[in-house]
């Protein structure tokens, strides 16, 4: 059985730029809710409630069919709300990538800036919901990639190392329709340590 991970800090630490009120239903409703149908899937299925998160979303094209749909886009909202908490932190803690880390961004996008400035633009071209990740690929270089839904990059082979919410549920309360306002404020609240250790650990 998965089980909702606990905020590693308070529902409102992101004030102001990511609301308290966002935050708790984003955590205790939409991520409780993938675990929920996540759980319950896999009831039908308990040779799978052994397996990992990760273990299950690295090989879809091994999960039984009839919930083969489910797994993916619930236990990829499971897994990638997991990330996008531990990714954040207060703004007076957000600090700056690693030396490691930005000499590897300097080298792949030019500079931090540049490399925000991409990564930004995927998230206000990406079509309707979904995410847009920073991944480190099975060769060991860093790219950006956009996944429509709750699909991880994971399930083609890729470590992610961070990810952006842009669903509308993301951000709808605060910025409306206003997903640009809503992505500038988001970097301010980034947890360049823990980004740095997931590049790390992928390394
Ligand atoms: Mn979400």
């Amino acid at each position: 059985m998965f089980t909702l991970p606990d905020l590693p800090y308070k529902y409102n630490a992101l004030e102001p730029f990511i609301d308290e009120q966002t935050m708790v239903l984003h955590h205790d409703k939409h991520h409780q809710a993938y675990i929920d149908n996540l759980n319950k899937a896999l009831e039908t299925h308990p040779e799978l409630q052994e397996k990992t998160i990760e273990q299950l979303l690295a090989d879809t094209n091994s999960l039984p069919e009839d919930i083969k749909q489910t797994v993916i886009n619930n236990g990829g909202g499971h897994m990638n709300h997991s990330m996008f908490w531990e990714i954040m932190c207060a703004s007076s803690e957000s600090g700056s990538p690693e030396e490691k880390l930005l000499q590897e961004i300097n080298s792949t996008f030019g500079s931090l800036d540049k490399f925000k400035e991409e990564f930004t633009n995927k998230a206000l071209a990406l079509f309707g919901s979904g995410w847009v990740f920073l991944i480190k690929d099975s060769t060991g270089k860093l790219a950006l990639k956009r996944h429509s839904f709750q699909n991880n990059p994971i399930s083609d082979g890729n470590t992610p190392i961070m990810g952006l919410d842009v669903w509308e549920h993301a951000y709808y309360l605060k910025y409306k329709n206003v997903r640009k306002d809503y992505v500038a404020a988001w970097w301010n609240v980034v947890n360049w340590k823990k980004v740095s250790e997931n590049f790390e650990k992928a390394s």
